[in-house]
């Protein structure tokens, strides 16, 4: 059985992978084979793929892609309709998100932002105490990676919060489930860490109303999805002071526009879509396992619901 391979940038690492997980399947590189080929490859392994990538798939029986989100995959036009849709649960992504979404909280939580400021300025002055137990953390998305956040968190005393569809119970997070709560759970967020998909149900999530329910001189750590946010509403609470801060990885536009006012806002950390990277080793170990349950016809992990979104 054959794979047909696009990969985020270069694919050496993905074919070292494949190479070691699955050595017996042939691999294919989108744009090398030909259409007599194409029409009988079974998988396909993709990140955002491009227009004509499907095009003469006739053969395919599952499409894993090769990151977290679909949000791109699931609008792409050419998407054969009845193939399931794999994505990538954790991957290694975990446990980098949960050091990226530390470093923006740390940067709050211990003011570094007023420490830099008073630099430039030559000041000498001590920013007050640092009470973990009153910052609190509020998390939006309680899957794979939120979950990783609440873990690598759990040791430093933030009082926790996290906001999901359907209720979950986690061991000393207060926990909300469904839009009718989710005002409730913004006001009690000093620093909001946002690990939602984009989905027809959580783009503009954050309008400027439901920003605005955030505490005055709340933090924003995006490290989802850039529609999830309204970001002239979010720039607008940043230069008005309500809000105090915001690490962005994600946006509207990536890449960023050079003229983009985010660029160069003080308050503001911009990283280039770089948060978390899906990791070739494990990821193409969950698809080996997952091929070989396919074939068994055992259940799948991270079959996406095409209704739901993610
Ligand atoms: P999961 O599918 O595991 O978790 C999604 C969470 O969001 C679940 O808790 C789910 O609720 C919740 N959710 C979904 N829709 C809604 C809704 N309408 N209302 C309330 N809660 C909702 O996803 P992951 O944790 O694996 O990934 C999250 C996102 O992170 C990805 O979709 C991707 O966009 C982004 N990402 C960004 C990366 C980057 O480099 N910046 C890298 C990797 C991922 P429930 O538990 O009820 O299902
Ligand atoms: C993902 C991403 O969704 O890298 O995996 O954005």
């Amino acid at each position: 059985m054959t794979l047909l391979l696009t990969t985020p940038g270069d694919p050496s690492p993905w074919l070292k992978a494949l190479k070691a997980e699955m050595p017996q399947r042939e691999v294919h590189l989108w744009g090398q084979t030909d259409a007599e080929t194409g029409a009988q490859l079974p998988y396909a392994l993709v990140w955002r793929p491009p227009a004509e990538f499907f095009d003469g798939l006739t053969g395919l029986r599952a499409i894993f892609n090769l990151g977290a989100g679909v949000d791109a995959l699931l609008t792409h036009p050419g998407l054969p309709k009845d193939v399931p849709v794999v994505r990538i649960v954790d991957g290694g992504m975990a446990a980098q998100m949960a050091e990226y979404a530390l470093y923006g909280l740390l940067h709050v939580h211990r003011r570094f932002d007023t420490m830099a400021d008073q630099q430039t300025r030559g000041v000498w002055a001590d920013p007050g105490i640092c009470d973990p137990g009153e910052t609190r953390v509020g998390i939006l998305g309680l899957g794979a990676l939120g979950l990783g956040v609440i873990e690598k968190l759990r040791p430093f005393g933030f009082p926790l919060s996290g906001w999901s569809r359907s209720f979950r119970s986690v061991e000393g997070v207060q926990t909300y489930a469904g839009l009718e709560t989710l005002p409730e759970f913004l006001s009690a967020c000093d620093v909001l860490i946002v690990l939602l998909p984009l989905t027809e149900d959580t783009r503009n999530l954050l309008s400027a109303e439901r920003l605005a329910l955030l505490p005055q001189g709340a933090s924003l750590i995006n490290l989802a999805r850039g529609a999830l946010v309204d970001e002239n509403a979010l720039l607008d609470r940043l230069n008005s002071g309500a809000l105090r801060f915001a690490l962005l990885d994600v946006f509207h536009q990536e890449p960023l526009p050079p003229d983009h006012p985010l660029w160069r806002h003080p308050r503001v950390i911009v990283t280039p879509h770089a948060s978390a990277a899906t990791l070739p080793g494990p990821a193409i170990a969950q698809i080996a396992a997952n091929i070989e349950a396919f074939e068994r016809g055992e259940a799948m992990v991270g079959v996406v619901d095409r209704d739901r979104g993610y």
